[in-house]
């Protein structure tokens, strides 16, 4: 029933719209929500904002009973239909508001402050504190935050990165095709639940990036570590969810069977991602400087971060690069099988770039505007983060409600995504939205926004978009008609079922 809800046009229309003045919008579409709220005259309290006055455990309890939480985004995008676009909830210890437009989520992050804060995951907060790890850059805050993320940014996520990121990647993309087109052989095409491979390609695609090495995942064989760290990573997401809300003091001291779990699974992606730190580090020290360097070989050598630091972000990186970036390219080649004409446009635009540029990768990354709005696109309606959250460092004015300092606020961005009001036509896949001229503020929040958004977007956008580009170039993507495959929330949102996709050798492609 909830499945339904959510995806029905129009689901999320229909609250009271206060003072939102119509305004030019995504290629004509009324974006009204995208227009800042005019301020009523008196900005009434806090304690006024719409909402449920629950306890928050009971709200809990409701929120399990109905899905067990993996219904979150649809639970929330009711909340919203329910009362407007802006709700106060408790869930278990944690108070939050949550907003809808983009109006409001630029006025959020105009209140974030030099130092921004989200909500950090405590489960993964309590497991670094039960073994005595130091926290990584997603972790920490304040100023130890800054500057470690300042150094960060200039190894992942600085844009002169790009040329040094390009060919790893590309290399990668290579190969899963090459892979790809030896399936095919046998049959003339090769058909199935591509996740395990989209996996092992995320994987692969960002441990060249961290390491500078190949781990060879796209062969017949692949190391049990690596498969052993993929499904770590995913069942650590898993067991993230039921934790989120109970309080940390109380998680540490658990036995619980979840928390257990949870624990085993981080230290299987520590005990990975350390054996891939150190003997990136004696090939270091041995002068290995063969082939490129990497995130963590620069950051090494640069010196300027205590290793136990870097360890901790890289482990992070590695780990947050996994589902995030394969889950979001399923969905990518589900909805180009789904819409074939979009599909020949984005093949048409990155064959006549490759005339253009003879094949060099990052000129035609250039020339290929309509495949990265596809993967904005993708990531408006099947965004990785179910929201985005700030906690305020000044008042700030949401809706005509005064919200204090210090409340942790959250962007519903799979509501937003899916909201008629702020997307014409939201349930279709139309990557030419994006390409109309005028501002488009706060529309777009896939990666986060600001200082705090996601370090490893860069890396992010060239694997995915250097994977459809081989894939296009070569491939036709097909699936069956028939069932929808809705989203659920296992911390991050995924397919609720195996997406069975099909990938075509086009005559002619080498
Ligand atoms: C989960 O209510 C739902 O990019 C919560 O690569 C609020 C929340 C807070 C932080 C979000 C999290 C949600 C989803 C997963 C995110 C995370 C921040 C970073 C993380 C969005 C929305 C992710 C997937 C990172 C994970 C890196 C990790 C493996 C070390």
């Amino acid at each position: 029933m909830l499945a339904r809800v959510a995806t029905e046009p129009g689901a999320l229309r229909g609250w009271p719209r206060a003072a939102a003045a119509p305004r030019r919008g995504l290629c004509g579409a009324a974006a009204a929500a995208a227009a800042p709220p005019a301020v009523p005259a008196a900005p009434r309290p806090f304690g006024q904002v719409p909402g449920e006055r629950r306890p928050g455990w009971l709200n809990l309890l409701r929120l399990w009973r109905e899905g067990g939480l993996s219904n979150l985004h649809l639970i929330m995008a009711r909340q919203f239909r329910r009362f407007g676009p802006i709700y106060r909830e408790k869930l278990g210890v944690y108070d939050s508001v949550n907003i809808i437009s983009p109006g409001d989520a630029a006025a959020l992050f105009r209140a974030e402050g030099a130092l921004p804060e989200r909500f950090s995951v405590p489960p993964w907060v309590a497991y670094r504190d039960l073994r005595n790890k130091p926290y990584g850059v997603l972790l920490k805050s304040g100023e130890a935050w800054r500057s470690e993320r300042l150094l960060l940014n200039k190894e992942a996520l600085a844009p002169e990165l790009v040329p040094g990121f390009v060919p790893l990647l590309s290399a990668v993309g290579q190969d899963f095709v090459r892979r790809a087109q030896a399936q095919a052989r046998h049959s003339g095409a090769w058909t199935g639940d591509f996740s395990h491979e989209l996996f092992r390609f995320a994987l692969e695609s960002v441990c060249h990036v961290l390491y500078g090495t190949r781990l060879g995942l796209l062969q017949d064989f692949v190391q049990p570590e690596a498969q052993r760290f993929i499904e770590a990573v995913s069942r650590m997401f898993h067991t993230t969810a039921p934790l989120l809300h109970l309080p940390p003091a109380l998680l540490r001291r658990s036995h619980g069977r979840t928390w257990r779990e949870h624990v085993q699974a981080w230290d299987v992606i520590f005990g990975q991602a350390d054996r891939c730190i150190q003997s990136t580090c004696r090939e270091l020290r041995r002068g290995g400087a063969r082939g490129p360097r990497g995130i963590l070989g620069n950051l090494v050598e640069r010196q300027r971060l205590p290793l136990e630091h870097i360890r901790a972000s890289v482990t992070e990186m590695m780990a947050g690069g996994v589902d995030t970036t394969s889950m979001t390219l399923q969905w990518a080649l589900l909805e180009l099988a789904r819409a074939p004409r979009v599909q020949e446009q984005l093949r048409a635009e990155v064959l006549a770039a490759k005339r253009e540029a003879g094949g060099d990768r990052e000129r035609m990354l250039r020339g290929t505007r309509l495949l990265r709005a596809a993967i904005k696109e993708t990531l408006r309606l099947h965004p990785v983060a179910v929201t985005l959250q700030r906690y305020t460092a000044h008042e700030v004015i949401l809706q005509g409600y005064r919200i204090p300092p210090g409340t942790l606020v959250q962007v519903a961005l799979f509501a937003m995504g899916r909201d008629p009001a702020v997307f014409a036509e939201p349930e279709r896949f139309r990557p030419q939205r994006w390409l109309c001229a005028g501002p488009r503020p706060f529309l777009g929040l896939g990666f986060g926004f600001g200082p705090r958004q996601c370090l490893g977007r860069r890396i992010a956008e060239l694997e995915m978009q250097l994977f459809l580009m081989h894939v296009l170039e070569n491939f036709k993507v097909e699936t069956e008609r028939g069932a929808e495959i809705g989203t659920k929330f296992d911390l991050i949102l995924v397919p609720d079922r195996p997406i069975q996709l099909t990938l075509r050798p086009l005559e002619g492609a080498e």
